[in-house]
């Protein structure tokens, strides 16, 4: 990922973004930990109704076919997910827009902005040129361009609109996906000012902490369109420290016009320069108990001071102690007189040792320089916070607690170091925006590199699943910290109470079961990464069996293999806003330039976890008489709006599945229950779950009034 800068004009725009990246929103949390799930299953939720293709769209499409192209739709948005083939911004007979031609001469943001003007007439797009900007040039390890353009919309930018335009060895662009915002029509005069907005933005955050937020920048106005419906907004950034849980920094989205917060959540920054008079040299100490508890070497730092410092100058990392109080480095970098840590500290030992070995992770296995693959270097700040259950990468350091010795014991173990290295690697690539679906594909990503690193440095242990061995390798997630349950995540069946304890079970299945659809937790971001994690788990190993419902039978093509299809969907075909239908492409499309034979096992996996193509879904059961109290026994009848789709249904709460009981007759209801209730049908999404609950009076006599 080499940044190539091709005219005078982009390096000025690409050196804002990297500027900007220490306080806009594409620097967010990443916490480890396991976030409540008050607004559960059972919160209603609608997608919009799909936007249909025009006559226009359709011919275009068929006349691309025609000349070898693939166009891959989206199911709700009239765009296309994805347009593949070769010819790409030459003029063909599907060529439309303003007639701009991609010259092939390696002027890379040029021709991928020709590129998104011949298609617009598939993407409905009015004037590229005037509609997209350049974010990034990337060039890969096979020799291949990737330029990422965001949607601009009269001069502001569009929050929610993202397409790349990727280019073989010969400069010949072959695929453009992403997301385009369609027909955007707003009057970009906003109603009250960037003033107003932040006190509007201060409002909120005094309900949720008495510290005052420090602003970190001018208010920008731009295009807010995450939603289905675009706004003119302001972007405005509180930061805040507390003592107990460290820093905080409130992203806020303020309606321009009426004052309304539209989306608010929370990301982090600081870095200090280290010391350099000194050579590097080896430095022992034992790491932590979960980690196998041994006494390890790591090249560490020798300062002409006469310290011992756990910093690598070469392979870019070192180590932090972030703690006020109890430890002889307390707020500096990690330093002893002797070149023997002992056991003095366990937590900065195993952290040193981590960050080495996720660094040559990357760096031999992906090609990839540091995060940001131009040599940055990592921070590992350790000892964070008080009894602080929880590990996060703040958009330019990472940070670790010691845990609260019940729940979890200190964060620092290496699948959780590489899972929060993981997210500065995507906030340096595709981007994901840390919110719903996208969010969720984040989370997961991180969850696969912590694996992939994890399985790179230890020994096999997967033989003793679902029980763990300390320092071995496993398809768990934070096994070798967590106590309460024996994992915090687990790839293998992300839906196993015995390993992440009862009412932890994320899906296995896209809209499946345990899919979360309430919007705690950014909207699910560490619950629905479940599907991705287990296609992960089954694209390396295979099997065969019945996942949530859908059979399947699949030849796995190996970790060492997956994980490069892993690195490109996620650095070069994923983007800023790709929800489970793009990230099928992009594994899809990342297979196909590495090894063609592992397309089908790609396509096996996806269809498992039910992402398919279209992701059309089950209308949701609707219940009659709805629920309510009633005065005697009464007949309630499940319906679907889907033909021929099947029922399944549980009334002791539990969430219904295809091995519950199938709908066949009305139910007769005489005393109090809920009625949790999904339907399925071979071909389409399972419905989301619905729930309906009866009383009966009589039953209920404390609910009168007085
Ligand atoms: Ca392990
Ligand atoms: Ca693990
Ligand atoms: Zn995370």
């Amino acid at each position: 990922m080499n940044a190539v800068l091709p005219t005078a004009c982009f390096r000025a725009r690409a050196l804002q973004f990297l500027l900007l990246c220490s306080t806009a929103l594409v620097c967010l949390p990443a916490l480890a930990v396991r976030p409540s799930r008050s607004a559960g299953p059972s919160a209603r939720h609608q997608d919009p109704p799909a936007r249909q293709r025009t006559a226009d769209q359709r011919e275009l499409a068929l006349r691309a076919e025609n000349e070898s192209l693939s166009v891959k739709w989206h199911s709700r948005r009239a765009t296309p997910v994805s347009v593949r083939g070769k010819g790409l911004g030459r003029p063909g007979a599907f060529s439309s827009g303003k007639g701009l031609t991609a010259g092939g001469q390696g002027r890379f943001v040029d021709d991928a902005v020709a590129v998104m003007d011949s298609l617009a007439g598939l993407y409905r797009l009015k004037d590229a040129q005037q509609e997209f900007r350049a974010r990034s040039v990337r060039k890969d390890r096979l020799g291949h361009t990737h330029v990422s353009l965001e949607q601009v919309y009269a001069g502001l930018k569009v929050v929610g609109g993202a397409v790349a335009v990727h280019f073989d060895g010969a400069a010949e662009a072959y695929e453009a996906n992403g997301r385009y915002v369609q027909d955007l029509d707003l009057k970009t005069a906003p109603a009250i000012t960037g003033d107003e907005a932040e006190t509007l933005a201060r409002k909120n955050l005094a309900l949720r902490t008495p510290i005052k937020g420090q602003l970190e920048a001018d208010p920008e106005l731009l295009i807010y369109a995450l939603g289905d419906d675009a706004r003119v907004a302001y972007h405005l950034t509180l930061s805040t420290f507390d003592p107990k849980s460290g820093a905080e920094r409130r992203e806020y989205f303020v309606d321009a016009l009426n004052g309304d917060i539209l989306l608010v959540f929370d990301s982090v920054a600081h870095v200090d320069a280290p010391t350099a008079n000194g050579n590097h040299t080896p430095i022992s100490g034992s790491i932590l108990a979960g980690e196998g508890g041994g006494s390890v070497s790591v090249s560490g730092w020798y300062e002409n001071t006469g310290n011992y410092y756990l910093y690598n100058k070469t392979n870019y990392w070192y180590v932090y102690n972030a703690a006020s109080s109890g430890y002889s480095d307390n707020n500096t970098y990690a330093y002893r007189a002797s070149v023997s840590w002992g056991t003095s500290d366990r937590v900065e030992m195993s952290a040193a040792r981590n960050f080495a070995i996720i660094q040559n992770y990357f760096r031999t296995v992906h090609g990839l320089n540091s995060f940001d693959n131009a040599g940055a270097f990592a921070r590992a700040n350790m000892h964070v916070g008080s009894s602080y259950v929880n590990a996060y990468w703040d958009g330019s350091t990472f940070n670790f607690g010691d845990g609260d010795g019940f729940t979890a014991n200190p964060l620092g173990v290496l699948d959780v170091s590489a899972h929060e290295y993981a997210h500065a690697v995507t906030d340096y690539s595709a981007d994901l925006y840390y919110y719903g679906e996208s969010g969720a594909l984040n989370e997961s990503f991180s969850d696969i590199f912590g694996a992939n690193v994890e399985f790179f440095a230890q020994p096999d242990g997967t033989a003793a699943y679902p029980n763990v061995t300390a320092g071995q390798s496993d398809w768990l997630v934070g096994e070798d910290s967590w106590i309460s349950t024996k994992a915090l995540r687990d790839m293998r069946n992300p839906a196993n109470p015995v390993t992440v304890g009862s009412g932890n079970q994320l899906p296995t299945r896209y809209k499946g079961t345990y899919w979360y659809y309430g919007t705690d937790d950014n909207a699910g971001v560490h619950y629905n990464g479940g599907v991705q994690n287990f296609f992960y788990y089954l694209l390396c190993q295979g099997g065969s069996g019945t996942n949530d419902g859908i059979p399947y039978v699949i030849a796995g093509i190996g970790r060492t293999n997956a994980e490069h299809v892993a690195y490109r969907a996620l650095t070069v075909y994923a983007g800023p806003y790709s929800e489970y239908e793009d990230i099928r492409t992009a594994w899809i499309s990342a297979a196909t330039d590495l090894n063609t034979n592992w397309i089908v096992s790609v396509d096996a996996a996806l269809e498992a976890v039910g992402v398919i193509p279209g992701l059309a879904a089950v209308a949701p059961p609707t219940f009659n008489p709805p629920e309510g109290t009633y005065g005697s026994s009464i007949s309630v009848t499940v319906e679907t709006a889907t033909a021929e789709a099947s029922i399944y249904y549980t009334l002791n709460g539990s969430e219904p599945s295809q091995s519950s009981t199938l709908y066949s007759a009305p139910l007769v209801v005489t005393s109090a229950v809920t009625i949790k209730a999904k339907a399925f049908k071979d071909g389409l999404l399972p419905s989301e779950t619905v729930s309906a609950s009866y009383n009966f009076l009589g039953t209920r006599i404390y609910s009168f009034p007085l």
